[in-house]
């Protein structure tokens, strides 16, 4: 029994490494997943972003076509993806949550009722979850 488990443990890990090697297939589907588009200002208007992977620190990430931080900068968001985005107050995904649903917008981040109350301005990491 025990010798059973062990070997079922060794599959899974080798099933996991091999779909990291074998990798565009399953980049490509996370791609898909996960696309948030953050902007600077209100209505989606001002620069823009598009975030598709989790990212613990905002600060070197950049407005499009710019060297301008997104940190502390996010006033409104089109999450397309089919992940949520959990945009998080810190970095290193602490602080106030605000959670995006998947195939979600908030034009203005000032005024929420099922996320905290003022997310203007503050966003510092995003995690996708499923
Ligand atoms: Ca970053
Ligand atoms: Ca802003
Ligand atoms: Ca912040």
């Amino acid at each position: 029994m025990k010798h059973r488990f062990g070997t079922a443990a060794g599959v899974a890990v080798l099933g996991i490494s091999s779909l990291l090697v074998a990798g565009a297939p399953a980049d490509a589907q996370a791609r898909a997943a996960r696309s948030l588009y953050v902007y600077e200002h209100d209505d989606y208007k001002g620069r823009s972003a598009h975030l598709t992977a989790n990212d613990s620190n905002f600060v070197n990430n950049y407005w499009s076509g710019t060297g301008a931080s997104i940190n502390d900068n996010i006033s409104s968001f089109k999450n397309q993806g089919d992940q949520r985005a959990v945009m998080y107050s810190d970095a290193n995904y602490t602080g106030a949550a605000y959670s995006a649903l998947a195939h979600s917008s908030d034009s203005d981040l000032t005024h929420n009722s099922h996320n905290p109350a003022n997310f203007d301005n503050v966003a510092s990491s995003v995690r996708f979850v499923i």
